[in-house]
């Protein structure tokens, strides 16, 4: 992979240049929770006993309390540098399961939210239809995620039509155990050629053994041998995987969306970095539950945990390019494009040349300063699509929305 040009970084009055960060893979609605599931709720707490705690938050959500979450939270992400936000999303109706007046009106609270803080949003709608690989029927509190394939494809439809220089639509299939094989191939065939597809895969040692009995192969291998995964492809997280799908996911041009935090959060595993790498794979981050709204932490984090792994250093470097941090900013800056479907040439974050984690900094070791130095937020000024949002590090509509977050946070916490 080629690392970060030194026309990427610029050197400018207020203070160093670089382009924004595109985060690849966001459930809104979970920025409510962040915090509010670190207690023990089961003996062998996991991914599957968290996931409980998630539903019971997500139940509580109506399109007011989105809106006023997800502003909440883009504020945060363009404060830390994300400039394009791809959205994960399934909350599509009631919370008893029955569909909104509008079937639109969750993703249009998602949509207002973008516009309102002015991040560029990647909107997935979520095509969610089985409780697990053996095609059982969603449960109680699933069934506000659910679709059949026509209302699916309408709902797409109608969303896909108001794209413009802010908006994209792409598909999302929740997972592999919740789309069964002839629904993925009928919506992959009805999709329009622009549109993005993620997916979540691999990401528990649960879904693989539910995987290969059932399918009698494992997640990524499955996927890559029934559907033409290629660039317009992201497979989010794909944790769990053998050699040969280390190299099927590298060679098929695919973006994986690594989340490092969450996938610490939620004891997932760690992804094989090195050998994808090594494999000439893509990759980009994303915040997905936003227990931390951060591209330095998540780059932070994917190269540290390779190393308490391995017990090395700088393990994301390439021959003659030898500085990690510029190697993880040219992974997600190489990716943003494929994986979001914005070319987002005109938008911008400054670091702060007064911070003095910056002190002497040079083009050529501020990315890694950027990366590794402290915890102050170092990001000062954010434009997206030429216009400024951030200023001084503070969205311009920081504590309206704040406040307006409050009064949400206050109710959905009651409910
Ligand atoms: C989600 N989140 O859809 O929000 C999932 C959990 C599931 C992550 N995988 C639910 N991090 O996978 O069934
Ligand atoms: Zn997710």
């Amino acid at each position: 992979m080629s690392h970060v040009q030194h026309a990427s970084i610029e050197a400018v009055p207020a203070g160093w240049r670089l382009p924004g960060i595109a985060n690849l893979h966001s459930h809104a609605f979970q920025r409510a929770m962040a915090g509010l599931a670190e207690r023990q709720t089961h003996p062998s707490d996991s991914f599957w006993t968290w996931r409980e705690t998630m539903y019971r938050m997500a139940g509580r959500f109506d399109p007011d309390a989105l809106h006023a979450v997800a502003s909440q939270l883009y504020v945060e992400m363009l404060e830390a540098g994300y400039t394009t936000v791809c959205e994960f999303h399934y909350l599509h109706h009631a919370p008893d399961g029955s569909p909104y007046a509008a079937p639109t009106e969750m993703s249009d609270a998602l949509v207002a939210a973008a516009r309102d803080t002015g991040i560029r949003l990647t909107l997935l709608p979520v095509l969610y239809m089985t409780g697990g690989f053996d095609g059982r029927a969603l449960n109680e509190r699933q069934k506000r995620f659910g679709h059949d394939l026509d209302t699916y494809l309408k709902l797409f439809a109608s969303l896909h039509a108001r794209q413009d220089d802010m908006l994209k639509v792409g598909c999302a299939l929740h997972s592999l155990r919740a789309v069964p094989p002839d629904a993925m191939q009928a919506v992959l065939a009805a999709l329009p050629t622009d549109a993005r597809i993620h997916i979540h895969v691999a990401e528990q040692v649960g879904e693989v053994q539910d995987c290969i009995a059932v399918r009698d192969l494992r997640p990524v291998e499955w996927l890559l041998r029934n559907a033409a995964v290629d660039a317009r492809w992201t497979l989010v997280h794909a944790t769990h995987l053998n050699d040969w799908e280390v190299a099927g996911i590298a060679k098929s041009g695919a973006t994986v969306a690594i989340c490092p935090t969450t996938e610490a959060n939620l004891g997932d595993g760690l992804f094989r970095l090195r050998d994808y790498l090594d494999a000439g794979g893509a990759w980009g981050i994303g915040s997905d539950s936003h227990i931390s709204v951060s591209p330095v932490e998540e780059l932070r984090w994917l190269e540290y945990g390779q190393r308490l792994a391995t017990r090395h250093r700088n393990i994301v470097v390439e021959k003659d390019a030898p500085s990690v941090g510029r190697n993880l900013l040219a992974g997600v800056l190489a990716t943003a494009a494929n994986a979001t479907g914005f070319d987002a040439v005109d938008d911008s974050i400054v670091l702060d040349a007064d911070a003095p984690q910056l002190a002497g900094a040079t083009a050529d070791d501020i990315a890694d300063r950027w990366i590794f130095s402290g915890n102050r937020n170092l990001v000062g000024e954010v434009r997206v699509a030429g216009k400024r949002v951030v200023a001084d590090g503070m969205h311009v509509d920081r504590e309206s929305i704040a406040a307006r977050y409050a009064t949400a946070m206050q109710e959905l916490l009651a409910g």
